[in-house]
């Protein structure tokens, strides 16, 4: 096959992936409520999901939700669930079903022809949402392999019916001879992407490398998307960095020198949100960028205490450091946006005195910190802490700022003031 043809055969089914909600598109989103599955309630990962769809272009026209024992094998939710979605279609007008989990390729195939229009699920979405972010060369090669590895085993789907042509037990149709071809393609571009993205692990390692000897401190900003992570660098570096509200603003690591009351300085780098339910391809096409992690000495963990479900965030970032090999490091957990929260008089908070003052149970801690990035509130604080931490006394057994308790002082922090 020739390369032209074979760039054009990639790059529509590229198009298709990307093409996944175009400003017109109408998107209907359906959920699962799964047994045991606690933590996140179903309306909350909607509401998340529409955030998704829409930072995506699409415009959310309804949502629908099954409570479930298990998925359906077949279809993800149940037959008659399956038919309210179809006749919901005539009063909402949807032109795309987006489904709140990862949809095995069969199960797509099938909503695929029960619903007559294009399924697709919030991995697909944070796909998409990736690829339009990605500004860097490293960004782009990375959104493409995990694209791609998503696309693989789903490609059968879309040639179904050139399938069917082929029929008749030993024939080769020609469907089938279109896939392999394809698959091929895919493989052939997978390895090429691979050995690229290896190129520049080397190259950022071979700059830690350097960092390390000339004895550069490194802290790494982490967090759920949106938290403000790229607003707090901002705010302590001085750094340009993008920040806004939408989800997955920032893709690729920033790095920058922050100074510290010690008179030292840190090297703090500003990285990729994280999300429930992220895509293992995608944390795995992302390892050359999230190595910047595993090198940093302190992780600072933004949380939007603000956020109903700043719980569940804290705990699907610690569930994804986790899965990273990083959730050891030493940490310090910052609990952002507190000019949003509100005094006991339903005022809102003018100072970072006044958070203070209206939650009596706020214990100092060299391991919690409140700020606003936003209004550059416990700035001094922070800087404090990361000084402490660098200097040692935020060490191992600091690190036991683990999970429950990042989680735990987030919630706790948060229902006692934002209720207030
Ligand atoms: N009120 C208030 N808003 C804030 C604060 N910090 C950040 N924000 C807002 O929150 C939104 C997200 O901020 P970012 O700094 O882009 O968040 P991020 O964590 O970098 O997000 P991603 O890069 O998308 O993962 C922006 O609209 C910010 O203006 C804060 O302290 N107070
Ligand atoms: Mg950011």
């Amino acid at each position: 096959m020739t390369t032209a043809r074979s760039r054009r055969i990639l790059g529509d089914r590229l198009d298709r992936l990307h093409d996944t909600a175009p400003q017109a598109e109408r998107a209907f989103l359906v959920a699962a409520e799964v047994k045991g599955h606690g933590g996140w309630s179903t309306p909350s990962s909607l509401d998340e999901l529409a955030q998704l769809a829409e930072t995506a272009g699409a415009a959310v026209v309804g949502r629908i939700s099954q409570r479930l024992d298990n998925p359906n094998s077949a279809m993800y939710i149940g037959k008659g669930k399956v038919q309210e979605v179809v006749d919901e279609r005539a009063a909402s007008g949807y032109t795309l079903v987006i489904f709140d989990d990862e949809l095995t390729p069969s199960q797509q195939r099938n909503l695929e022809e029960l619903l007559k229009v294009k399924v697709i699920d919030r991995t697909a979405l944070i796909l998409d949402i990736f690829a339009r972010r990605a500004q860097t060369r490293e960004g782009r090669l990375q959104v493409e392999l995990a694209q791609l590895e998503y696309l693989l085993p789903r490609l059968a789907g879309q040639w179904s019916h050139l399938e069917r042509l082929g029929g008749g037990i030993g024939t080769r149709g020609p469907g089938e001879t279109q896939i392999e071809t394809d698959r091929r393609l895919i493989r052939d571009r997978i390895s090429r992407l691979r050995a690229q993205i290896e190129d520049v692990r080397t190259h950022r390692a071979l700059y830690r490398r350097r960092r390390e000897r000339q004895g550069a401190r490194v802290a790494a900003l982490v967090g759920y998307t949106n938290a403000g992570k790229s607003t707090l660098m901002n705010a302590l570096s001085g750094a340009g960095v993008l920040a806004e509200d939408r989800l997955f603003a920032t893709l690729d690591p920033v790095t920058r020198r922050i100074h510290l009351p010690d008179g030292g300085q840190v090297l703090l780098t500003d990285t990729v949100g994280f999300i429930q339910k992220l895509p293992t391809a995608l944390v795995a096409a992302f390892r050359a960028t999230l190595e910047e992690l595993s090198d940093a000495a302190l992780l600072l963990h933004v949380v939007d205490i603000t956020d109903a479900n700043a719980a569940e965030q804290a705990e699907a970032v610690e569930e994804t450091l986790t899965a990273l090999g990083v959730a050891e490091k030493p940490r310090i957990t910052v609990l952002n946006k507190v000019d949003r929260l509100q005094t006991p008089n339903g005022t809102p908070v003018a100072s970072l005195n006044e958070v203070c003052d209206a939650d009596s149970e706020l214990e100092p801690r060299d391991d919690v910190v409140l700020v606003s990035a936003a209004l550059r509130w416990g700035l001094d604080e922070l800087r404090e802490a990361i000084a402490s931490a660098f200097a040692g006394t935020l060490n191992a057994e600091h690190a036991g700022n683990d999970a429950e308790g990042a989680a735990e002082s987030a919630v706790a922090a948060h229902d006692r003031l934002a209720a207030s």
